[in-house]
């Protein structure tokens, strides 16, 4: 018996309790078996070990972990133990200047646990060296870089022209006890030009009747080295209508011939090889209303009294002299770069834009190939093995080696033997073109050999081979963001092209070629192909034939290939990758299609493809080329679908994957039916009697909801106002 706080005998009662490791069995206590374990007493049995624990020993109160499996501090005695996840799959990079979106799959083991998160580490490599250094400065991560529930991160604020390394890391509750198994999975990007940012800090140093000093600061991130500085000027009450502009190539300029007493407004902008970066806001100054000469805001006003005619003029010299000798400096006369271009309201054409050189126009071939392609010496390609067969020959893969580089991976594309002369050139002509670009997604040139043979072009290699084969091996593997991050590389590529001026004409998933890290490529720049009478053959593209189903109506009824048409083969190549390689509009004849899309029909949305994207195909399949959006809102609504990982959700299922097409003919047809049913009825009834059909509320109502996103969150509509009135978003 013992005391209670009241000072009252307490007896106790109740029973004995079996201690931890025993379990009761009948009046006694019995230790519990190996392979079994009891925490904490009471009379409830020994419970089995559970998985990746054991306890060798009877009697056990826990069990412990097997090797590489373990039990985080909070994890109660009766959970499975658990291991660190492995690593993150199929990281893919989306460049965008100097900022990359970084989007990965999960592991494929996450140890057990459901509490998986990721940690981005990144890393600037220099090219040389295999060393590499943690980031520094002001990288952002967004929305961080660690502590990651979702699967993508943008990282901004990289430097240009840079190699970085991002280590992702995957993690779970047990991994801070196994650090030496960091389950991470890297990838090595570099960063794209990017033109400069804005001067910010403008110093107006002297001023005169007739003129202007002024300096001003580098801007903060110069991206590149500055080429020079365009300097536009003009007087504030004429509102812009006309403006000088000075180019001048260090960080100060005069502005001479000047009217005195008036304001003017300046605005300044840096070039880098990337082009030009947006201008400084507008920075407003006044010439002096007198023959005197006053220093700047920031300088130290002198404002000298002078009491005699002669003092004046003495002064007048000085001053004059001081700023004649100092501005020479920055004169058109010293420096030939500073021209004074003066402009009414018209355009100018600055230098720095490139336009794309067709090789045809060369008269003689062979100019245009060394012109655009570096010759390379046969001794330094090791060609491996065969990967494929090109029009002209076998295409194979290899390695390159040139004197003072390092090595790297190539494909070869040869010539086959006994060619004639108009082929050789047909087949050099790909060279004449790839060389002339330099984009992230546009293949890269490394040269040609010309002067022995084989002849071979020579490219950058892309692991993963051609889009639409990769996408078929991989069926439903990949993510929606990782499938709109190999369309923007596309989209971003064919961007490039269009700016370049170069029209594509064979913009097709068989034509893209996919990298190790998932990045796409635009390749394929043969000869202009000419459609051919016969539509069975519609499909060999040096035979003077042109791909039907990835063909803009109006480039196949008479041939008007431009960039608008290339952004109808973009949607086709939405569809593809969408449907993961399926052929478009399936096993229906060349001539089928052409009358189907002529009448209005469109593919209908592939399997699980979300409503926005498939109105992106919409779009691009406008009948009226002018109405296609072009390849750079292409590229800011899928930057927007990345961002907004929401607009993706609402799926724009047909009822059903095969055999359906979309009559897009009327705002009153607006339902799917078989492409069987249709192809029947096409020969004995018009098809807005038979389209008025069924299922016609419940894809309004899709269309409707998909729409309302695309317009809300994603279309610019602001940008392009013409895509308003004519989206069709009503007969989806
Ligand atoms: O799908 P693939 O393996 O990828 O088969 C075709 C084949 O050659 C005929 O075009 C492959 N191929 C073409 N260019 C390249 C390249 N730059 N890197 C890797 N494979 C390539 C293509």
């Amino acid at each position: 018996m013992y005391c209670s706080t009241e000072g009252e005998w307490l007896v106790p009662i109740g029973k004995c309790l079996c201690d931890i490791g025993h379990e009761s069995r009948g009046v006694t206590c019995q230790v519990c078996r190996p392979g079994f374990y009891k925490s904490s007493p009471g009379n409830l049995r020994c419970s089995k070990c559970p998985p990746h624990s054991h306890a060798h020993l009877e009697g056990s109160a826990h069990c412990s972990c097997e090797k590489n499996f373990f039990r985080s501090e909070t994890d109660p005695t009766s959970m499975a133990c658990t291991r660190p996840p492995s690593s993150p799959r199929n990281v893919i990079s989306i460049i965008n200047e100097t900022s990359v979106i970084l989007d990965w799959g999960w592991p494929a083991d996450s140890g057990g646990r459901k509490d998986v998160t990721f940690n981005v580490v990144c890393k600037r490599c220099s090219a040389g060296k295999r060393q590499c250094e943690a980031c520094r400065g002001a990288v952002r991560f967004l929305p961080r870089p660690t502590g990651l529930s979702n699967t993508t991160v943008t990282v901004a604020d990289l430097l240009a022209h840079t190699n970085y390394t991002f280590e992702i890391e995957a993690l779970n509750g047990v991994s801070p006890l196994a650090p030496a198994h960091r389950q991470f999975t890297a990838v090595t990007i570099t960063t794209n030009q990017a033109a400069p940012s804005p001067v910010t800090v403008i110093r107006k140093d002297r001023t005169s009747r007739n003129s202007i000093s002024l300096s001003w600061l580098e801007p903060e991130r110069p991206n590149g080295i500055i080429l020079d500085y365009e300097v536009k000027f003009y007087e504030k009450q004429e509102q812009e209508t006309s403006y000088t502009i000075l180019r001048a190539k260090g960080t100060n300029v005069t502005l001479n011939g000047l009217k005195p007493d008036t304001v003017y407004l300046l605005q300044i902008r840096a070039r880098t090889a990337a082009g030009y970066g947006a201008s400084s806001r507008k920075f407003e100054f006044e010439t002096s209303p007198d023959s005197f000469s006053i220093s700047g805001e920031n300088s130290q006003v002198m404002l000298i009294a002078i009491s005699s005619a002669v003092a004046i003029i003495l002064l007048s010299v000085v001053v004059y002299l001081l700023l004649g000798s100092r501005f020479c400096g920055y004169s058109k006369s010293k420096h030939p770069d500073e021209k004074r271009l003066p402009f009414g309201n018209g355009h100018l054409r600055l230098p720095g834009i490139q336009t794309y050189v067709d090789p045809h126009t060369y008269e003689d071939p062979s100019q245009a190939i060394h012109e655009f392609a570096r010759e390379l010496d046969a001794s330094c390609i090791a060609i491996d093995k065969v990967v494929g067969a090109g029009e002209f020959g076998e295409v194979c893969s290899g390695r390159l080696k040139q004197p003072s580089k390092k090595e790297t991976s190539v494909a070869i594309k040869t010539l086959k033997a006994g060619y004639t002369e108009t082929q050789r050139r047909d087949f050099l002509s790909e060279a004449s073109i790839m060389g002339q670009f330099d984009h992230p997604n546009i293949i890269r040139l490394e040269g040609v050999v010309t002067r022995s043979k084989p002849v071979m072009i020579v490219t950058e290699y892309m692991e993963n081979g051609s889009l639409d084969s990769f996408l078929r091996r991989h069926d439903a593997q990949f993510t929606v963001i990782q499938l709109v991050g190999m369309l923007r590389g596309i989209a971003s590529g064919m961007k490039y092209l269009s700016d370049m001026g170069y029209v594509h004409r064979d913009l097709a998933a068989r034509n893209i070629l996919v990298n190790s890290n998932l990045v796409c490529k635009v390749s394929d720049f043969g000869l202009s192909r000419v459609l051919e009478d016969d539509p069975e053959a519609a499909y060999t593209t040096r035979g003077g034939k042109i791909p039907i189903r990835w063909t803009a109506p109006e480039a196949i009824a008479y041939r008007k290939f431009t960039s608008a048409s290339d952004a109808w083969s973009y949607g086709i190549v939405v569809w593809e990758v969408m449907s993961y390689g399926e052929r478009p509009y399936w096993e229906m004849s060349n001539q089928d299609v052409i009358k189907a899309v002529d009448e209005g029909y469109r593919l209908p949305p592939p399997m699980d493809c979300p409503a926005t994207l498939y109105q992106l195909m919409l779009d691009c399949w406008q009948k009226e080329r002018n109405n296609r959006p072009k390849f750079d809102q292409i590229v800011s609504i899928l930057d927007k679908l990345i961002r907004n990982p929401g607009s993706l959700k609402i799926i724009a299922n047909a009822p059903s994957r095969e055999n359906m097409l979309l009559d897009r003919t009327g705002a009153d047809i607006t339902t799917f039916r078989s492409m069987r049913d249709w192809l029947e009825s096409m020969q004995t009834l018009p098809c807005k009697d038979i389209f008025n059909g069924a299922t016609y509320s419940s894809c309004n109502t899709l269309a409707k909801t998909s729409a309302e996103i695309y317009l809300a969150e994603v279309r610019p509509a602001a940008t392009c106002p013409e895509w308003e009135p004519a989206m069709g978003i009503t007969t989806l």
